[in-house]
């Protein structure tokens, strides 16, 4: 690792940051309220990426400038429900965000998505994911609308990935920074006050202090997306909300929550 790399890590989230707001007007109100009533101060606990697992753009070359910036592995996720793996990376800096990169196990879907998936991803170049700007370059192909159909059919992830590429799909408030909220509980009710849609697959809180992690997120807002033969509105990006709690040795868990994460993952479903 490279002092320069390390250097470049605090641009490439905030490129993300714009990025990601461009597509979430909700994350931008939500972060205007917290920045508010904490002295302008909103620390991220987590970000989020998707992929495919195909060698071109899999989660390992999604990964690659967050470990060259001194990122390490810390945990491995499994969601056979939803035909996806998933890793987490933490750097010692611990005021900078965990990264979360998922990706598609894309042989166990059926010959006809693998097929759709592969041709999208043939038209991604073998450079492409050499850029340190790669997890928020967009959409690498083009698609149709009668694709992206098709694959909403078997998978919501593996159709999101084919509307908008790279860019992560989520930011993370961290509770435990905030001065102004402690309770996730309270916190949510504040946000339905404000009339953001959250995700209440499984309850509004996904986790519990038990498990040393609760999580809420908003329900991605729509947002007009071009495809090859018309344009549509989809749901885009959400925002979400996580409170640690300390293991026995006193530090903040800093992992995830399969179960929990199972749930977050439907904040960009259509249905
Ligand atoms: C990731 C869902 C899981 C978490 O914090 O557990 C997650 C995704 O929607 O891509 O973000
Ligand atoms: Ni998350």
């Amino acid at each position: 690792m490279t002092e320069a790399k390390t250097n470049n890590i605090k641009p490439l989230l905030e490129a993300m940051w714009q990025n990601y707001l461009e597509l979430t007007p909700d994350a931008r109100k939500i972060h205007a309220l917290f920045a508010n009533q904490n002295d302008g101060l909103v620390i991220n606990d987590h970000i989020a990426l998707r992929t495919y697992n195909l060698d071109k753009v899999n989660l390992e070359k999604v990964a690659r400038p967050f470990l060259e910036a001194g990122y390490i592995a810390g945990g491995d996720y499994d969601f056979p429900g939803r035909k996806l793996v998933a890793k987490h990376f933490q750097h010692p800096d611990d005021t900078l965000p965990k990264v979360f990169i998922s990706e598609l196990l894309v042989e166990a879907l059926s010959e006809n998505a693998q097929k759709t998936i592969h041709n999208l991803v043939e038209q991604v170049s073998d450079q492409a994911a050499m850029q340190d700007n790669f997890c928020f370059s967009g959409r690498p192909w083009d698609v149709s609308l009668r694709t992206y159909d098709e694959l909403l059919q078997e998978s919501e992830y593996a159709a999101w990935v084919a509307a908008f590429g790279y860019r992560p799909n989520h930011f993370t408030v961290s509770i435990n920074h905030l001065q102004s909220h402690d309770d996730i509980h309270v916190l949510n009710q504040m946000l339905q006050n404000h009339n953001f849609v959250l995700n209440e697959s499984g309850g509004l809180v996904k986790g519990s202090p038990e498990v040393l992690l609760e999580q809420s997120s908003t329900m991605a807002g729509k947002v007009s997306i071009r495809f090859s033969d018309g344009e549509r509105e989809i749901p885009g990006c959400f925002y979400e909300f996580a409170k640690r709690y300390p293991m026995s040795d006193g530090k903040l868990y800093q992992g995830f929550v399969a179960a929990s994460a199972d749930k977050i993952f439907e904040s960009t479903d259509t249905q």
